[in-house]
């Protein structure tokens, strides 16, 4: 007979997130994600100055700041139409790096590491699941302190050019207020050797330890195989350290034209108005609560009206880096290998920066329409800005990466990805389905992101509270 499980909060994730799965027979068949909390930040900047905006929209996440700031500038700039210099350019994108490297680091050990090995024989990793932890693990654990350490290092790398972190000043319409001076450069380079030494030395050899022990698990998660990148990280001419492409399953080779409106967000069972699935650029933010069969507060954005992955697999698959598979452990080694990746391109842009001051003062922001379409280290992101005649902000959208990945059911009652990639994984014990947070996990979820101040009601018909006390 099949139960159902909630698991709510979700723990080791950002935001609030509760997840309801029915297993039957020792296999989830059904799968229900809800984003647990209205935030409404698409309505906090209507009314005001287009530069306000990339200042508060990064208060959305403390974790991918960097990118809600970055989208938001490249929107704001696209209003006028002015392109940054390189300069400016070179340091958007070491800020961004430095910002990547740390959630990645932060994911796998502090997020990721436990749902596969046990953590330390003290709070907050006990009690925890027993269930389905298999020996051979126990180094990574070991790597715990010198991966929050890592972390820290990325944290102050990050801050020697975007004035601070989390939620960094300097990134504005118009360029990077911060001056680069010889002193700054060489404290830039010798943090990036180190990070470096630990993304090749211990974070990928402990992403691939894994893949030696739960082999299964190439085989578990994989959601519906689209994959979807906005691209990132600009090079010269038109290039990306990402490009920018989708890739449906079975699909050879990605492609590369899409735009804004193919994009439509769909809230049939979202607590919005207006179900008409509209594009971004015309997107509407009038929560109501409660409504029909919706069940939460995130979107469902769909690509050609289909459900899309993004994340780290999606910009490796998309940029010809990786083609093993789409599962659960593809997801961590993409991101570990996407890692050393951006590592080695900010060694590049490190040695073309020039010292002086990245910021234009002839640039004004000017009225009209401008998106910006960037990538958060969990996936695609954009903003899209209409500045009106007042030269205030009349219409703002947000969509993020984790949207994309954890939506509810679309109009067509299709579901998100991760609802997708949880259905058919094996669960060996259903009082602890360490199985599905194994899943979850592999999409890095941010709901702060993603749901853009109440619990829903309802009665749990089972309810296994995994709160921060417990470590797993
Ligand atoms: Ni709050 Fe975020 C990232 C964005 S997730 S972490 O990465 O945008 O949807
Ligand atoms: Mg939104």
């Amino acid at each position: 007979m099949a139960i159902i499980k909630i698991i709510d909060p979700v723990s080791r994730i950002e935001g609030h997130l509760k997840v309801e799965i029915e297993i039957d027979g020792g296999v989830i068949t059904d799968a229900k994600l809800s984003g647990t909390l209205f935030r409404g930040f698409e309505k906090l900047v209507e009314g005001r100055a287009p530069e306000d905006a990339p200042i508060i929209t990064q208060r959305i996440c403390g974790v991918c700041p960097i990118s809600h700031a970055q989208a938001s500038v490249m929107a704001v700039e696209a209003v006028s139409g002015w392109t940054p210099l390189k300069n400016v350019r070179l340091m958007r994108n070491l800020i961004l790096g430095s910002n990547f490297i740390q959630s990645h680091i932060l994911h796998f050990y502090v997020l990721s590491a436990v749902d596969f090995t046990p953590g330390l024989a003290h709070a907050p990793w006990t009690p925890a699941w027993t269930s389905d932890i298999r020996p051979g693990l126990e180094v990574i654990m070991e790597h715990f302190t010198t991966a929050l350490a890592a972390r820290r290092q990325a944290h102050e790398m990050g801050a020697i050019f975007s004035g601070k972190m989390p939620h960094a000043a300097a990134n504005v319409p118009g360029g990077v207020t911060a001056t680069i001076t010889a002193d700054k450069i060489q404290a830039f380079s010798t943090y990036l050797a180190s990070l470096t030494g630990f993304i090749e030395n211990t974070y990928i050899p402990d992403v691939e330890r894994i893949g030696g022990v739960y082999e299964d698990y190439f085989s578990i998660g994989a959601g519906p195989g689209n994959m979807l990148a906005f691209g990132a990280f600009e090079e010269d001419g038109d290039a990306r350290l990402f490009p920018a492409g989708y890739q449906e399953s079975g699909q050879s080779d990605p492609s590369v034209n899409f735009n804004s409106s193919d994009i439509s967000e769909h809230v049939l069972y979202s607590w919005f108005a207006n179900d008409a699935g509209l594009a971004p650029p015309q997107g509407e933010t009038e929560p109501v609560y409660p409504k029909g069969d919706a069940y939460s507060w995130l979107k469902a954005p769909r690509l050609f009206n289909k459900p899309f992955e993004a994340g780290p697999l999606a910009r490796m698959i998309i940029a010809g880096e990786y083609s093993a598979g789409v599962s659960v452990l593809d997801r961590h080694l993409a991101r570990a290998y996407e890692t050393l990746k951006i590592a080695r391109a900010m060694n590049r842009w490190l040695a073309d920066l020039q010292t002086g001051s990245p910021f234009d003062p002839d640039y004004s922001v000017g009225t009209g329409s401008g998106e910006g379409l960037t990538e958060a280290p969990r996936g695609a992101l954009g903003h899209w800005i209409t500045v009106g005649s007042d030269e205030k902000i009349s219409r703002y959208q947000v969509v993020t990466p984790t949207c994309w990945n954890a939506s509810p059911k679309d109009n067509s009652g299709v579901r998100g990805p991760l609802e997708q990639a949880l259905i058919k994984t094996p669960v060996l014990n259903e009082s602890e389905p360490v199985e599905a947070l194994r899943v979850i996990h592999s999409f890095d979820p941010c709901l702060a992101c993603a749901v853009h101040a109440f619990k829903p009601g309802g009665e749990p018909i089972g309810t296994l509270h995994t709160g921060a006390s417990n470590g797993r």
